[in-house]
């Protein structure tokens, strides 16, 4: 899911690609093709202070995605990615130590300040989030326990009100969303179960209706979008079936057009590019293989 999707501007996403020896490179996107590779940066690994890299976010509304990782004690610690060079977060990013029977589990933005959030899971079950705002929290906190026979799915915001909402699946296949105002639960229920030979692979706004829509993959390969209203299914269907040696491996708006697009890894590293118009893919193609070693950050 993109920020644009959520702010109504065109935002064209960048890929950040996290590779052997803890170097990021990036990839400057124009629609279906790349425009440009940033110059690799490295200097994220320090002897005593590993950083691993987790996932990206726009943590201080600056539009460009950072990155959230922890380090070896647990703490937590965003750097911007800004021109293709590591940019320091003044004397916010260092977040502290939080015990490592907590991990982060998304990034999105519950609280519609533009910022990215933190989504935190705990083994037993405990959800927590820590609203950010340049760099640092600012709010949030525990947010309840759903059992860990729930999982989360992934986050949209599927109600349209502006605030990323959590997406559910539980062992039995049930199919849940709790709708997020910051760090507490304003509603939200079961969504219609589809059966146990259904993931959910990525959320996103596929048809540009302002709504985060839900993307399904079917055992067989098949590839099926539901259009959210809230819990509600609001439309959608069968996109097609790339087969099962391809995998969704992102979701973000790629062209600016203000729905979100498809990026696709082959079982070689490949990677290709579907630009979605609702259930239909409306351009595209194969953008490039940087080797499977590579993997592009974020959920
Ligand atoms: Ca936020
Ligand atoms: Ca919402
Ligand atoms: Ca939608
Ligand atoms: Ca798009």
């Amino acid at each position: 899911m993109s920020l644009a999707s959520r702010t109504g501007l065109p935002v064209i996403e960048d890929v950040v690609w996290w590779g052997p020896r803890g170097t990021v490179i990036q990839w400057f996107m124009d629609g279906a093709s790349v425009l440009g590779t940033g110059n690799p940066v490295t200097g994220l690994i320090q002897t005593g202070n590993f950083f691993t890299p987790l996932m990206t976010g726009d943590f201080n509304g600056d539009g460009q995605d950072d990155i959230v990782g922890r380090r070896v004690d647990g703490s937590v610690e965003i750097r911007g990615l800004l021109g293709g060079a590591f940019a320091g977060f003044g004397s916010g990013g260092l977040l502290g130590a939080v015990s490592l029977d907590w991990t982060i589990s998304l990034t999105a933005d519950f609280n519609r300040n533009g910022q990215d959030d933190l989504l935190w899971r705990n083994t037993d079950g405990g959800v927590a989030v820590w609203t950010i705002e340049a760099g640092r929290v600012v709010g949030g906190g525990f947010v309840g326990n759903p059992g860990t026979a729930w999982q989360i799915a992934g986050a949209g915001d599927f109600n349209g009100d502006g605030r990323a909402d959590i997406l559910w699946r539980h062992t039995d296949s049930s199919v849940a969303i709790w709708t997020m105002d910051g760090g507490a639960v304003t509603g939200g229920g079961l969504v219609t179960n589809p059966g146990p030979d259904w993931r959910i692979q990525a959320t996103g706004d596929f048809n540009g209706d302002g709504r985060d829509d839900i993307l399904w993959r079917g055992t067989d390969g098949s590839v099926v979008l539901w259009y959210m209203n809230g819990t509600s299914v609001a439309g959608g269907g069968l996109v097609g079936n790339p087969g099962n040696a391809w995998n969704v491996d992102h979701t973000d708006d790629y062209n600016g057009d203000g729905r979100d697009d498809l990026m696709w890894r082959g079982s070689d590293g490949g990677v290709v590019l579907w630009l979605m118009n609702g259930t239909a893919v409306i351009g595209g193609g194969y953008l490039g293989n940087p080797g499977s070693s590579w993997n592009i950050l974020d959920i």
